[in-house]
């Protein structure tokens, strides 16, 4: 029996400093309904749905931080979210700084969770590929502090849910082709990743007029490389100042984009994603039990003439060869 997954990538618009949980949600659960009424199964949000991209402030005061923070979820301002995704029957993909008390101990974390059509979360991960920096660089125009805020996550989980192997992953892990296939080695069909990028990358300013093109690079070939749908989200257009790409876009095993956002606004796009077309790539050309050979992969690895392990240290004596 064919597995179709009827997917929407929920796009938000900017989300301003002053703009409260609840109003965020009431956005989000617009597009929850819009989604439904096109019959889907699944809608997927951006990364840090729930506030303004915060890391772009340097903040010294933990209280003020941790009020960008979730400590429950859902807790009073995002259980309306789980209760319509119940009534309707639709999962979802939130993103959010999630501080979580484990062992006595606080950890804050960029976090994604996957919920399924009964409002129960299913799956959570927490962002590896952490952007940024930790300490106040005045000459930016802009923060990104995540190096700061957040602690990284340690592993990319891959959910039996909605018929089929669902991943995610977070805005800057999209750039990163480990991400996809530690996934892809694990069977994912479907990475469910939400963005906060700005058009501006103070560091590389150069970079700005690729920015789109980026975004689509890396999706469409961490796509076609192991075979999977990949589902990429923005929160996009001018937030407090800042310019931020829109650009969200369902990929398919093919690495052809089949839907996108128009807009730099609220908009869901649409797609019927077939589960199997993963099977086309994954049984052929990405076959990886078939035709990867891990063994030849950069245990050891040339660096500037000199031949390094992979951890960069010397290699010790009585190795020989080379990896690539
Ligand atoms: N949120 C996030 O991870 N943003 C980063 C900005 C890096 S600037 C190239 C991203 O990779 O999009």
């Amino acid at each position: 029996m064919a597995r179709f997954v009827n997917v929407a990538a929920g796009q938000l618009g900017p989300v301003a400093r002053s703009e409260t949980r609840t109003e965020v949600v009431a956005r989000l659960m617009a597009l929850m309904r819009q989604a439904h009424a096109n019959g889907c199964d699944l809608i997927v949000y951006p990364e840090l749905a729930l506030t303004t991209f915060f890391p772009r402030w340097y903040m010294e005061d933990q209280a003020e931080i941790d009020s960008f923070f979730e400590h429950e979820m859902p807790g009073p301002q995002t259980r309306a979210l789980f209760d319509l995704a119940r009534e309707l029957g639709i999962g979802f993909c939130l993103g959010y700084a999630e501080l979580a008390v484990e062992n006595g101990e606080t950890h804050r974390h960029n976090t994604s969770i996957l919920v399924d059509k009964r409002g129960k979360t299913i799956s959570r991960y927490r962002k590896v590929h952490l952007p940024g920096h930790a300490e106040h660089e005045p000459w930016r125009r802009f923060q990104h502090l995540e190096k700061r805020y957040f602690e990284p996550g340690s592993g990319f989980v891959v959910a039996d849910a909605f018929n089929g192997a669902i991943g995610m992953a977070i805005c800057n892990d999209r750039r990163w082709p480990e991400t996809y296939r530690v996934m892809g080695l694990q069977g994912v069909e479907m990475v469910l990743i939400g963005y906060n990028t700005p058009v501006h990358n103070p560091p590389a300013p150069d970079h700005d007029d690729l920015s789109l093109f980026h975004n689509r690079l890396v999706m469409q070939s961490g796509a076609y490389q192991n075979g999977t749908w990949v589902v990429g989200v923005a929160k996009a257009g001018i937030e407090e100042g800042v310019d931020q790409i829109g650009g969200s876009c369902i990929v398919a095993p093919s690495g052809e984009i089949v839907a996108a956002c128009t807009t730099k606004g609220d908009e869901i796009a649409l797609a019927r994603c077939d589960l199997d077309l993963c099977n086309s790539y994954k049984r052929t050309t990405f076959n990886f039990d078939v035709h990867r050979q891990p063994h030849a992969y950069g245990l050891i690895v040339e660096r500037r003439g000199q031949h390094m392990m992979a951890d960069g240290t010397p290699v010790p004596s009585g190795k020989s060869g080379r990896g690539l």
